[in-house]
């Protein structure tokens, strides 16, 4: 792949050097645990009926990720703020939706697609710019809704949710959950599921009733489908009881010892929480600032050090000028860090931040 010479790739290397790592495909980690969870979930309910896909290219053309899902020309996704190209083409796919209507047409009626996903995006315990989703769309037929009394989108978004809510009451047994409403350009009505997790909600899926559009684009008329997009850290996390979703790339043994195939009912224990360490760093933005910009210079130098990255003060004075100050959590998820590391890091970072983002420090 040609990388550094095209103006319009944007991929770091600590990105870049996460394809190709697959978690998903290994059966003693979480994500693979979980995976192979979900696929026994659509086996039993659906005998098999479901085509499974978990090693397509994570790398797509932009008509893949966006246009053929009708993300609008203008949706905010597609910057290079939000997503990683690797030439104006092509990026890494920010979601597993970027396999939906190449497998339509192929003649897919049932399938899953699990994968890694790229997205530029804030830093705290439960975002990282690589994760896991697994996609699943459902065709139904033109009669197979007629005897319900209902029309088809009615029909899907009741089959949806009632799957997807046996999903999650066979990983989880209770749990508290709530229906959002919301929108994505591929589906309407569209929903989220919420899972009460660490005293917050937390988002775990995407899902809705495909666009017509869609269907038709791909040789599926008369038509009604369904899919969902579902984050796999996050419902790791909550099958689990992984604090951080920084822990799933770990390689330390006292992490990946914990798990093994085809084990649900683990609890995660945490070996020790090693404390954090705040920095507060203020500086005058310039009109191309960005928070993502922001976090992806921290997390190229301090790497998974770096819990969360927060805005904790914003004011403009009376000259105009726009001052942000950002408070950084560094703390290790296997040892403590030194001060004198700590303070390299910071330091290192507000070399970087200066030089990379065109903001004045304060
Ligand atoms: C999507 O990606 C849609 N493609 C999902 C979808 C598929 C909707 C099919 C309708 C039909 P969203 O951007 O909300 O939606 O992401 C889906 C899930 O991925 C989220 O609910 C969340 O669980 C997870 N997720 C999103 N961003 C991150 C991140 N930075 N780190 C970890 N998990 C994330
Ligand atoms: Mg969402």
């Amino acid at each position: 792949m040609e990388r550094e010479n095209d103006p319009a790739n944007n991929v770091p290397d600590a990105i870049f050097s996460k394809l190709g790592m697959q978690l998903h495909r290994r059966d003693n980690h979480p994500i693979g645990i979980l995976k192979n969870a979900i696929y026994e979930y659509f086996d039993s309910n659906y005998s098999g009926k479901f085509v499974k896909f978990d090693d397509l290219s994570p790398i797509v053309s932009v008509k893949a990720n966006f246009d053929d899902v009708l993300v609008p020309a203008d949706h905010v996704s597609r910057s290079n703020n939000d997503t990683y190209y690797v030439d104006a083409q092509t990026v890494l796919r920010c979601h597993t939706s970027a396999h939906q209507a190449e497998l339509l047409k192929t003649g897919h009626s049932h399938f899953l697609v699990t994968g890694d996903v790229y997205r530029r995006d804030s830093i705290d315990s439960t975002h990282y710019p690589v994760f896991h989703q697994m996609e699943g769309v459902r065709v139904f037929c033109s009669d197979e809704w007629v005897d319900s009394g209902l029309d088809g989108t009615s029909y899907a978004a009741m089959d949806l949710k009632k799957s997807l809510e046996g999903l999650a009451k066979k990983l989880f047994g209770d749990v508290e959950m709530r229906w959002i409403d919301t929108y994505f350009p591929f589906t309407n009505p569209s929903f989220e599921l919420e899972i009460y997790f660490q005293e917050k909600w937390m988002e775990v899926l995407g899902c809705g009733v495909t666009e017509q559009e869609i269907l038709e684009r791909n040789g599926k008329i008369h038509s009604v489908a369904w899919a969902f997009g579902l984050g796999l850290e996050r419902l790791a996390m909550v099958l689990f009881d992984i604090p951080d979703i920084r822990l799933f790339w770990s390689t330390d043994q006292r992490f990946t010892s914990q798990f093994s195939e085809g084990k649900l009912g683990i609890k995660f224990k945490p070996f020790s929480k090693y404390p954090p360490c705040y920095k507060d760093m203020s500086f005058w933005i310039s009109d191309s600032f960005t928070e993502n910009n922001l976090c992806e210079v921290v997390r190229g130098i301090a790497g998974d050090l770096v819990e969360e990255v927060r805005l904790i003060d914003n004011f403009t004075n009376k000259k105009g000028m726009t001052s942000h100050c950002y408070r950084i959590a560094y703390r290790s998820m296997e040892r403590s860090l030194t001060d004198e590391e700590i303070n390299q890091l910071q330091g290192d970072v507000r070399e970087a931040v200066q030089s990379k983002l065109k903001v004045i420090l304060r």
